[in-house]
Order: structure tokens, then sequence, then C-alpha cells
């Protein structure tokens, strides 16, 4: 049985990061609360340039309202061909309600001659952490892959069926939560995330 948890809060609507965000601190020291589970009904608006800025807004305004350790993760694929698009947009990407398959066939479409050498991207995560009457820390992690030639793949969400990671050979999509979290942005940003936790 678990006992001495820290609650820590983190502040997303994202399933697909909350699951991974579950996994990675499955069997810790921290209890992972979501905006739900604490009845947080907050709608903050990401109006900044870049994933630092964003992630530190979610993460203090959630914590200002329920004064507990709240973490924030903003992150997004930024894709060499297209300039570093979609970036710290890529929840808007052709619509906040479009469907990932739709903005996928997209991208694949814009980048259908980009050559192997032109096709590099890299996801990017920032993760916050704001506690009551302390600074923000925030933690950044990256990957770097490229984008494939087709979508494959039905596990993670988001970009991640056309994210091809070359070390495996297969994309983001084809790797289940365990291992993908090993290696992506968000699991490498959690770990020093943990690192800061467990020293404060
Ligand atoms: P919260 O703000 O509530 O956390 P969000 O989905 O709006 O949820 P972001 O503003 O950080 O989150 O947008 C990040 C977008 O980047 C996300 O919606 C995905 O489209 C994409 N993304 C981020 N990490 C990803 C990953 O691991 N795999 C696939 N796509 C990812």
């Amino acid at each position: 049985m678990k006992t001495n948890l820290t609650d820590i809060v983190f502040a997303t609507r994202n399933p697909g990061k909350i699951r991974e965000i579950r996994d990675f601190f499955a069997d810790s020291a921290y209890n992972i609360l979501s905006l739900d589970d604490i009845g947080v009904n907050i709608h903050v608006v990401e109006d900044g340039t870049t994933f630092e800025e964003n992630a530190a807004k979610k993460a203090r305004e959630i914590c200002d309202a329920c004064g507990k350790i709240v973490l924030a993760d903003d992150s997004g694929l930024m894709i060499d061909a297209l300039d570093g698009e979609p970036g710290v947009d890529s929840a808007n990407f052709l619509g906040t309600d479009t469907p990932y398959p739709v903005r996928n066939a997209k991208i694949l479409e814009m980048l259908a001659d980009v050559p192997e050498d032109g096709r590099g991207a890299r996801f990017v995560c920032v993760i916050a952490i704001a506690q009551p009457g302390r600074d923000i820390i925030a933690e950044r992690a990256e990957i770097r892959g490229t984008i494939a030639y087709a979508a494959a793949g039905g596990d993670g969400f988001g970009y991640d069926p056309i994210f091809y990671v070359p070390q495996y050979g297969i994309t983001m999509a084809q790797m289940d939560v365990a291992r993908k979290n090993k290696i992506s942005h968000r699991g490498q940003a959690l770990g020093l995330v943990r690192d800061r936790l467990d020293e404060s």
C-alpha cells in the first residue's frame, strides 16, 4: 500500500500527456492529481511566444488557484523544413478542433517533395514547476527525429504517427507508453523535474 505520497497537480487537459505522466510517476513518491481530481476548471490562455512562457503561465495560474505544487507541460513539434513550425502553436495547427489524422496528412503533403536529409524535426517539451511562495522552475528537453513518409502506429497521440525515430526504426506512435517515456522529450523533461522535486 502507498503511504506518505506527495500530491502533485498536473495542469493539463490533454489525455495523451496525462497517460504518459501517470505512467512515469507510477510507483514513485508522488501522487499525480489531474485538474478534475482537484475540481479546478480554469482555462489558461496560452498567449506566450515560447514554450517556457506558456508552461510557466499554466503552472502559476493553477498553483495560485489551488495552493498545491503544480506541474505544467508546454510542448510541440518543430519541423526543420517549415522553419520550426508548428512549434509553440502545435495545438492550434490547422485549427484546434481539426483531427490529428487530417493535420498529419497535411504535414506529409507539405513535405512530399522534401528529400530524406531535409526531413529533420524535433519534439520539444518544457515542464514548469510552480510552488506557493517560490519562483518557477522549468526544465526543457527535446528529441530529434524525422518526418516519416507515411503515418504509422496507433499508440501515443497528436503528431506521434508521423514522427520517425531513426535509432528504433519506428514512429513514436509505434512505441508503447513506457518505451516512449524512456526517450521522448516529455520523458526526459519529467526525469529532470523529478530530480528537482526530490531536491526540494
Ligand atoms: P494542455 O495545454 O492542457 O497541457 P495541449 O494539448 O493544449 O494541452 P500544448 O499547448 O502543450 O498542450 O500543445 C502541445 C501540442 O503539441 C499537443 O496538442 C500535440 O499536438 C503536440 N505534442 C506535444 N507533445 C506531443 C507528443 O508527445 N506526441 C505527439 N504530439 C505532441
